[in-house]
Order: C-alpha cells, then structure tokens, then sequence
C-alpha cells in the first residue's frame, strides 16, 4: 500500500541531503581554510546551490527518467566527491582532469589507497540510500510532475543561485575565474562540482589549442632567438661554477623604496648595504600579467613570457619546458623550493614537479602557529629561520629558491614587528607598505646572517628579486603624494614596475648597473654566471652581463622600454626624461603615423618587434611547441 502522507519531492530532498553531505565533507574532511565570514557562509551555501542545480534538472524528466536520474545522479555526486576526498587525504589537494588522465600523482595512489578508506566513510552513502529507498517505496508522491511553468520556475531559480553565489565568490575573490589562483579558493567559493566543470571547460581549451599544434612554427621562432642572441660571451661567464644558488623571491618588492626614506627614516637599510657588494640592477622591470609571482616564477625558470591572461602556471601546467631546475640537474644540481604556503597554490606542486625540482618545502614543512604568522601566514622571519636546517641538509651544490610572504597586500605587521611607522596618506596600503618592507629586508640581514652561521654563504650566490609590483595604480594619488610628484603619468606608471634585482657573488665587489632588463634575463644570466651553456635554449632573454643585449624589455601588457624610449598606452616617452614625445599631448593621432611634426614614431618599429616577440612565447605556450625542440634536440645527441 502507498502511504500518501509522505509527499516531499525527491529532488528537493536529495538537493539537501546532498548539500548537508557537501557541506560535511568540506568544512570536516578536507582542510579548507576560512579566513573570514563571508568565507564561511560562501562555503555554507554553496553545496546547496550547486546540488539544487543538478537535481533541479530531474524535473525535466517524466517519471520513470526522473527516478533514475536522482538516483544515478546522487550516486555519481557522491563517487565524486568521495574521489576527491581519498585523493585528498593523499596529497590535501583536489583531482584534477590531468591529474586524473595523465599526472603521476594519481597512480602513487594505488598502494596507499586502501589506508585512505576509513570504514565511516560508508556513512557517506546514507542519502543515496535514503533516494534509492523512497524512490522505490513512494515513487507517485515524490517523483514530481510539474507543469512547464514550475519547472521553469526550478530552472530560473537554479541559475539565480548560481549567479548569486558566483557575485559573492567574485566579491570575496575578484577575477575568481580569470586567474584560477588555488583550487582550493575555486571549490570554497563555487564548491567542487563546479570546480570540476570549470576545470574541465579550461583543460580542453589547453588540449585544443595544443592538438593543432604540429612544431612547423619552431625553426623560425629559433632562428628569431638566435638573431637576437649577444654574440659573445660575457665577461663573468662561469664566475660562479658549481656554486650554490639561492634565489630570493621577494614578495611585492618594488625599487622604489631602495635608498629612499619614509618619514625620514632609511626603508631598507640591509638592501641598501648588500647593493654596495653586489651587483644591483636599477632599471629592471617585472612582466608578469594575473599570475602575479607564479608569472615572475615562469619569467625566471623558463626565460618565456608568462600569458597575457589567467596563470600560465595553471594553464600549461603540463607543458614541456626546459627550465632552470632541469638544466642544472644534468650539471649534479639538487634543486629546491621553500614557500610557506598552501603547495596547490598557483598549482605550484605539478609545475615544480614538472620542471624538475627535487623537492618543495611547502608550508607543511614549517612549524605555523598563530603567533608567528600574519597576513599570507608565516612571517619571514620564522619562515628563512626555520628554513635553515633544511638547507643545510641539501646535496650540493644546490639551485634554492625562497619566496617571501610578509610583504603581500594588505601589508599587516603585528606592533611588535614594525621597526618604522607607516607612512601617512590618502591609502592605508601605501602607508603600511613601507613597514612591512622594512620587516621583510631584516628578515633578509638574518637569513644572510644565519647562511654565514651555518657556513653556507661562501660557496653559494645570493640572487634576490622583486617578483612584481605591490602597490597598484588605485594608490596614485598617495604615490605621487609620496614620490613629491604632480602626478602619476603613464610614463610613471612604466617607471613604478621596476623590481630590485641584486646578483650577490661573495668576495666580488659588484656595481650598479643601470642597463635595461626584466626578468626574462633572469635564466640566461643566472645560467652563464654557473658557466652553463645555453647556446640551443629557446629564451627569449639575453645575458644581464653581455654586452650586445636586445634593446627593448617587452612588458606584458605590451608597453615597453628600449634604451631610449618608453611606450605604453599609445604614447611614446624619452627614456631618460619622460619627455612624451610621440602623440603630441594636444592631438590623438594613430600611433603609427607621423607627428605634427612630420617626424616618424620612434617608437613603432620596437613596437612590433615587442609584438611580434610577445607573439612567438605565445606560441610556443598554447602550441606546447617545446615538446617538439626538445624531442629534437635530444634525437640529435
Ligand atoms: C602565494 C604567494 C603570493 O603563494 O606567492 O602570491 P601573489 O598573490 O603575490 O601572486
Ligand atoms: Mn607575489
């Protein structure tokens, strides 16, 4: 007999007991860290938008369909998010399609998966039971059979759901989807079941542009590089030979504040010093587009340019790339990563993973407690502290790089860390800036500190590096307030993407040299200071050192700077005096005619050559081209 009393649709029950599931999983079987309220109650509604979304569809379907569908539907749901847990109390990170078809991680699986399945996880199967039971025992009362306007209605609503819970995620996290930072920061903000259909959508646009690929773009993008290649060798070639190499990331860092003074007091007093014994590049300028310090990262293992959008890191993750770390593993290098945070971010475990590195200190190698963290988390300080003995443990010669934290937007620093006082304008972020610089350039004196302690510092080179810029262009007033400055012209605006970069050679005198560069240059140059030759490298950056360098430093949003001038925002600039020089300020005229004076743009011709560049590195990205060269290459030996 059917008991008529019992008439609560199915597929809005198994929306919530799907979504309480969900929601269980996330907040107590994964780790997923909630920074803030809005944080929390993202996480709280978004299994319950996401599984009324996918239920929602069974009212499309008449009766014996729409059993089936809930059914199947709250069995598939759960597969996947169990998928995602086993995987995750293996590796605390989320599947992902590659990783699922053709990354390494999913197969070092197997062995240990029967310890990853814990017996109460058959509690997770309770609602599928509950489904499969009243869809059979009462299916004429909870299977629904509405008419076209109600499910219209569950369609309309579903999709308002999602819209509003993708506003809140892009208010928590702006350019959520652009950049794809972290999944983690996908499946807390839009839950996992969208995470994957996002991944799934972005890896086949990556396969689709690498299937049309077949490597016939490659010689002439290699004899591009070798036309722009210095033709002699520099003078500090090999300087450094088989010495260690730590490469100091630093977070936001940008030149500005070298040798300059805030409220009268010096900003960074131990950079300051370590210029005078080093050499110190003044007219160095980040690229990096919405990766932010994974771009700086591509920029320095790769000498390729990061993409115009979204996270190269994330994106072609799984490309080919003959980067730093590889290179030096065939000359006995042991290459490592230290960074306090979440291994997932930036999708940084498979691309170090996939550019050789031997092993990454993730934050799960440091001891973080609330006291000695701020902000990102653990502060510099304790972060180059406790990174010692790591160090210390390595085979050498090793290829190291640290990546800083404290000195991330919204630059907090606890009373007790501040050695100077904010600066004081219009912008809370520049007025803090300045002091949690301060604190990460002594961190820095303590890490050079504890290296000579631990006797580390004579045989290795000390290379540090701003990895982009920390305050925006929505701090201009304040800026040009700070830089005694009317205001911040376009030309400003170029100048402000300088970033330190500092080579530290023990027992080598250095000088300021004030030569273009970016951070392209960073391979080529590292890789002739060790001696290595790098004569068949597809790089798009020359030797720092070198004589005959290329003589533009493209930007990635397609502005530049040449030796003479800079361009950005149609307007071309006099290097040296920020002259504009080309279009007259009175007149809008098409870049690419002459001036009201009749004179030719001096800028155009560069202007396509930093196109034409930023075009090929491109290519080789999306195409995956370097699987093809490098498989050549090694044919050839
Ligand atoms: C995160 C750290 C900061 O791990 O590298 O990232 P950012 O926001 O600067 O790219
Ligand atoms: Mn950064």
């Amino acid at each position: 007999m059917k008991d008529r009393s019992y008439n609560v649709p199915l597929y809005l029950l198994a929306s919530i007991l799907f979504g309480i599931k969900t929601y269980i999983v996330y907040r107590f079987m994964f780790n997923i860290s909630l920074d803030n309220i809005m944080q929390e109650f993202i996480l709280f509604i978004n299994p319950f938008v996401s599984s009324f979304a996918f239920f929602g569809i069974a009212v499309w379907f008449q009766k014996k369909r729409q059993t089936k569908f809930l059914r199947y539907f709250s069995l598939l749901g759960t597969l996947i998010l169990y998928f995602n847990l086993i995987f995750y109390r293996n590796f605390t990170d989320f599947l992902t399609i590659p990783v699922l078809f053709q990354g390494s991680n999913a197969s070092d699986l197997g062995s240990s998966i029967l310890a990853l399945i814990h017996l109460p996880d058959l509690l997770l199967l309770a609602d599928v039971a509950i489904i499969w039971f009243l869809s059979s025992k009462y299916q004429d009362t909870v299977i629904v059979n509405y008419r076209r306007r109600s499910k219209s209605l569950v369609l309309t609503l579903s999709v308002a759901l999602l819209l509003g819970n993708y506003i809140l995620a892009e208010i928590e996290r702006p350019q959520l989807l652009q950049r794809t930072f972290d999944r983690e920061y996908l499946v807390k903000n839009l839950g996992l079941f969208n995470y994957h259909i996002y991944d799934v959508v972005l890896q086949s646009k990556t396969k689709a542009q690498r299937v049309f690929a077949d490597g016939n773009e490659m010689p002439e993008i290699e004899s591009y590089i070798q036309e722009n290649r210095p033709s002699k060798l520099s003078e500090l070639f090999g300087i450094a030979k088989n010495k260690n190499v730590i490469f100091i990331s630093m977070e936001s860092l940008q030149s500005f504040v070298i040798n300059n003074t805030v409220n009268g007091e010096e900003i960074t007093p131990f950079l300051n010093d370590l210029i005078d014994e080093s050499y110190y590049f003044n007219n160095f300028y980040h690229q990096t587009a919405q990766g932010k310090t994974s771009d700086s990262e591509f920029l320095v293992e790769n000498s390729l340019y990061p993409l115009p959008s979204g996270a190269v890191f994330f994106t072609n993750g799984q490309n080919e790339y003959n980067a730093t770390p590889e290179i030096l593993k065939e000359k006995g290098y042991y290459s490592a990563v230290f960074h306090a945070n979440n291994k997932s971010f930036w999708n940084r475990d498979v691309m170090y993973d996939n550019i050789g590195y031997d092993n990454f200190f993730d934050q799960t190698a440091f001891q973080i407690t609330e006291e000695n963290s701020i902000g990102w988390g653990l502060k510099d300080k304790p972060f180059f502290e406790q990174s010692i003995k790591y160090l210390q443990s390595l085979p050498q010669p090793f290829y190291t790089k640290f990546i800083t934290l404290t000195n991330h937007y919204p630059f907090e620093l606890g009373e007790e860390d501040a050695s100077i006082d904010p600066y004081n304008s219009n912008s809370k972020t520049l007025n803090q800036y300045f002091p949690t610089v301060r604190y990460a350039d002594e961190a820095l004196k303590l890490f050079f500190d504890q290296l000579k302690q631990a006797g580390l510092y004579e045989d290795s080179i000390i290379v540090l590096m701003g990895d982009h810029y920390g305050i925006s262009d929505f701090h201009d007033k304040a800026m040009s307030m700070y830089l005694d400055k009317e205001e911040i012209t376009p030309y400003d605006h170029i100048q402000l993407q300088r970033v330190p970069f500092i080579v530290h050679i023990p027992g080598e005198k250095g000088k300021v040299i004030s030569n273009i560069g970016g951070q392209i240059d960073v391979k080529p140059t590292l890789l002739s200071l060790l001696g290595v030759d790098t004569s068949d490298d597809i790089a798009f950056g020359t030797d720092l050192f070198a004589d005959d360098r290329k003589d533009f430093v493209a930007l990635r949003d397609g502005s530049f700077v040449s030796d003479q001038y800079i361009y950005t925002k149609e307007q071309c600039y006099d290097r040296e005096t920020g002259e504009l020089l080309y279009p007259l300020s009175n007149s809008v005229i098409e870049p690419d005619v002459t001036n009201s004076d009749g004179e030719e743009n001096v800028c155009k011709p560069i202007k396509s050559a930093v196109e034409n560049e930023l075009a090929y590195s491109d290519k080789i990205i999306y195409g995956d081209l370097l699987r093809f060269y490098n498989q050549s290459n090694d044919n050839e030996e």
